[in-house]
C-alpha cells in the first residue's frame, strides 16, 4: 500500500496546485496585513537590497497545551523557509533536538575553500531582497519529524521595516518564545551587526498559506479530502494508505 502513495501523490500534484492557485483564498489576509502597513505612512526611501538570513529561534520546552514537541521527549526539530512575494528564496537546514536553534549564513565547504574554486557567493545561504513597499519577508517555521514536517507558524515583517543588523520578533505563541533575524547589506563582506532591531509591525500568521506548502503536502491534502467526500469508506482507504505495511 505504501508505494501507491507516491504515485497517488504525483497525480493529483497537478491539478490540485492549478486549484489551488485560482483559489486566492489566502490573499485576502495578506491585504489586511497591507492596509495596517499603510496606516504607518509611505516610505520615503528609495528601495535597499539586504541580504537575510534566519538566525536564531528559541521554543519553549513544551507546547501552549502542554504536549511534548517529539513522541520521544526531545527538544523540536525545526527549519524554515524565508519568503518575499510569495516565492520561497532560502529553506534553512533542520536544526534537530534544539531548544535554541542557529544557522549560519554560510554554507562552508572546507576542502572546496582550501582550492580556492569558490568566492564567497557560491557558499552563501541567504535571501537577498529589495526593500519594495507593501512587500512582505515572511519566514514559515516548521517541526520537522523523520517522515514529514509540519508547520509551526509564519512571520510577516513588511520589507521596507527591514534594517541592517539582529532584528527581534518576539512570538510567545505556538511554542515559539522570538525569533530572531539577521539582515546585512545587499553586497560586500556578510557580516552579523550586533545592532539590534525591533520593528513596530509584524506579525504571526497560524493558517499555512497555500504558497509554502512542497506538493507532496498538497497532494495529501488533496486526497484526504477527496476521501472524506466518501465518508467512512473513505477514511478507511485513507487509513490503510497511511498505515505502514503489516500493521
Ligand atoms: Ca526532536
Amino acid at each position: 500500500m505504501r508505494l501507491l502513495i507516491p504515485i497517488i501523490v504525483i497525480l493529483a500534484g497537478g491539478a490540485l496546485a492549478f486549484y489551488l492557485n485560482s483559489n486566492g483564498g489566502f490573499s485576502s489576509a495578506v491585504d489586511d496585513f497591507t492596509e495596517k502597513v499603510k496606516t504607518l505612512g509611505e516610505s520615503t526611501e528609495e528601495p535597499v537590497i539586504f541580504r537575510a538570513w534566519l538566525h536564531e529561534v528559541e521554543a519553549n520546552p513544551l507546547l501552549p497545551d502542554g504536549a511534548k514537541w517529539d513522541q520521544d521527549g526531545s527538544a523540536p526539530d525545526l527549519s524554515a523557509e524565508l519568503y518575499w512575494q510569495e516565492i520561497r528564496l532560502l529553506e534553512t537546514g533542520v536544526a534537530k533536538d534544539s531548544l535554541i536553534s542557529r544557522w549560519s549564513p554560510t554554507n562552508l565547504s572546507v576542502g572546496k575553500l582550501l582550492d580556492g574554486s569558490v568566492n564567497q557567493s557560491d557558499f552563501e545561504s541567504v535571501a537577498t531582497l529589495r526593500t519594495v513597499e507593501n512587500t512582505f519577508l515572511e519566514i514559515a517555521v516548521y517541526e520537522n519529524d523523520p517522515v514529514q514536517r509540519s508547520f509551526v507558524g509564519l512571520v510577516r515583517i513588511p520589507a521596507t521595516a527591514l534594517k541592517k543588523g539582529i532584528v527581534n520578533l518576539p512570538i510567545n505563541r505556538n511554542g515559539i518564545v522570538y525569533l530572531k533575524l539577521a539582515v546585512a547589506s545587499g553586497s560586500g563582506e556578510l557580516e552579523l551587526l550586533n545592532r539590534q532591531r525591533n520593528p513596530d509591525l509584524y506579525e504571526w500568521v497560524t493558517e499555512q498559506p497555500e504558497y509554502t506548502k512542497s506538493s507532496v503536502e498538497l497532494s495529501v491534502e488533496s486526497i484526504s479530502k477527496d476521501l472524506e467526500v466518501w465518508g467512512a469508506k473513505g477514511r478507511r482507504v485513507l487509513e490503510d494508505l497511511l498505515t505502514p505495511d503489516g500493521e
